[in-house]
């Protein structure tokens, strides 16, 4: 594809919007446009669903089923009215959260069975697999901590229980091991230490 994908993923308060943010300026530096979109939401649809799963008050019992499907719907429409064109004019996107959220939270944190995520991931996403998966990865205290210093409401999804989190997090690190595509750093570094460790990773690996 002439564009590229990378994907940045991780429990809350990793630093995925900030490191985003960074990579985005150093792609600009050598000349490649990029777009950054997040998960949940960025489409009318998707931040209407964003809405439902996280803040709408009036939500107060939503099934597990419902959740994932949900979460499969906004991908469904993001990969097609904005990844696709977006790539296709050589431009790459840089995702704040893809599918690898919902195997970690919904398979292995809401226990929802793997094998039906993964072929809803597939169904929702098609050709458009991340050329690079960036897990920023921290201990559940400390980013719960960070979160905790940042927000004074949280959403229907941080207001999960530590345990919770961590299956979150273990599942991410099991993913990285197994595939090629992630690249893992430790979350607790100086902010400025992990954007130069992303930077020189992209830069090797797509040869900039
Ligand atoms: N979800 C999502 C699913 O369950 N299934 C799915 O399929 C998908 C796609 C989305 C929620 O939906 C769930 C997961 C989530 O619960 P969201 O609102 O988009 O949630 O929130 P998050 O992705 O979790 O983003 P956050 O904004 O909470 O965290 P970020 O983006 O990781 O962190 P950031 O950059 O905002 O930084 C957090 C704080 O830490 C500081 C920053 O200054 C900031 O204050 N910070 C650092 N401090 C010290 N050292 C560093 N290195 C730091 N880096 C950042």
């Amino acid at each position: 594809m002439p564009g590229k994908i990378i994907s940045f993923e991780g429990i809350e308060g990793t630093g995925k919007s900030t490191q985003i943010q960074k990579l985005k300026a150093f792609l600009n530096t050598k000349n490649i446009d990029s777009l950054t979109i997040r998960e949940p939401g960025n489409t009318y649809i998707g931040e209407q669903i964003r809405h439902l799963l996280q803040h709408d008050p009036n939500v107060q019992n939503m099934y597990t089923e419902t959740e994932l499907l949900l979460f499969e719907a906004s991908r469904a429409q993001l990969v097609r009215e904005l990844i696709l064109p977006t790539i296709y004019s050589n431009t790459w996107v840089i995702c704040d959260r893809f599918f690898d959220s919902s195997t970690a939270y919904q398979g292995a944190a809401r226990q929802l069975p793997e094998t039906i995520i993964h072929q809803l991931n597939r169904f929702t996403v098609g050709i458009c697999i991340p050329d690079l998966t960036v897990l920023l990865d921290i201990d559940v205290d400390i980013a719960l901590q960070r979160l905790q210093e940042r927000k004074a409401q949280k959403d229907r999804i941080e207001r999960e229980s530590t345990d919770f989190f961590k299956c979150v997090r273990e599942k991410y690190l099991q993913l990285a091991k197994e595939e090629s595509r992630f690249f893992t750093i430790d979350a607790t570094l100086p902010l400025e230490t992990i954007t130069e460790k992303i930077c020189t990773h992209v830069q090797k690996r797509f040869a900039l």
